[in-house]
């Protein structure tokens, strides 16, 4: 484990093989529940998405019970594996918080897909505040990772996120800027990303 920033943790590698094979396998089962978000601008995400716990929607950027801009379905349970997933790496860096999860956003990329440098603040401002702790799991193709500072125009710095790795941030950098300025081609067809947050 490595502590890229302050409050900003890096697992490289560190999914065992049952935990891999675990996520993987929740990826699959939800793959006709991915869509594409379209944002109120009128342009869509270059990524698909499906989530746990609550809806986040890229319309107005806030959190439903229901999948209010794609299919009004309710929004799937989270897996109760997942959080504890979530809980075993928060708990080497975050030991004095008691951390549980109720959202989980999964997005799925290909080589052409980017996500623009932004801030994570749609949860509440009691979680935000406290910098509760946030627990991404990454699989499959590699990507460049752009992490910054507190405001747009802060200096970055670049990391590439690979199959099996883990990033565990809060506190202090709950609200740092970041993106996915590229993803690799590579021997996989696709690169998918779970974001464990509290709401
Ligand atoms: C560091 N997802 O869903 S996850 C997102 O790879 C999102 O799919 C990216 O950004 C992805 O909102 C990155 C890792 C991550 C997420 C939020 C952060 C790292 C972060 C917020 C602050 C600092
Ligand atoms: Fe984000």
């Amino acid at each position: 484990m490595n502590e890229i920033l302050p409050e900003v943790f890096y697992f490289e590698k560190w999914l065992t093989e049952n935990d891999y094979g675990y996520l993987k396998d929740i990826a699959d089962d939800h793959v006709d529940k991915l869509y594409t978000p379209h944002l109120k601008s009128g342009h869509s995400m270059n990524l698909q998405m499906t989530t746990f716990g609550k809806h986040w929607s890229a319309l107005d950027y806030k959190y439903h019970l229901t999948r209010v801009d794609v299919d009004n379905k309710s929004v799937d349970e989270m897996p109760r594996y997942l959080e504890e997933l979530a809980g075993k790496f928060s708990l080497h860096c975050f030991p004095y918080h008691n951390p549980t999860w109720d959202i989980c956003i999964v997005n799925r990329y290909t080589p052409k897909s980017t996500l623009g440098m932004h801030q994570d603040n749609s949860e509440t401002q009691a979680s935000l505040e406290i910098g509760h702790p946030v627990v991404s799991f990454s699989l499959g193709s590699t990507c460049n990772f752009r992490i910054g500072g507190l405001t747009r125009n802060d200096k970055y710095l670049d990391l590439e996120l690979k199959d099996g790795d883990v990033l565990v941030f809060g506190g202090q950098s709950r609200l740092r800027y970041h993106g996915v300025t590229r993803v690799y081609k590579d021997s996989f067809d696709f690169r998918t990303n779970f974001t464990l947050r509290k709401y």
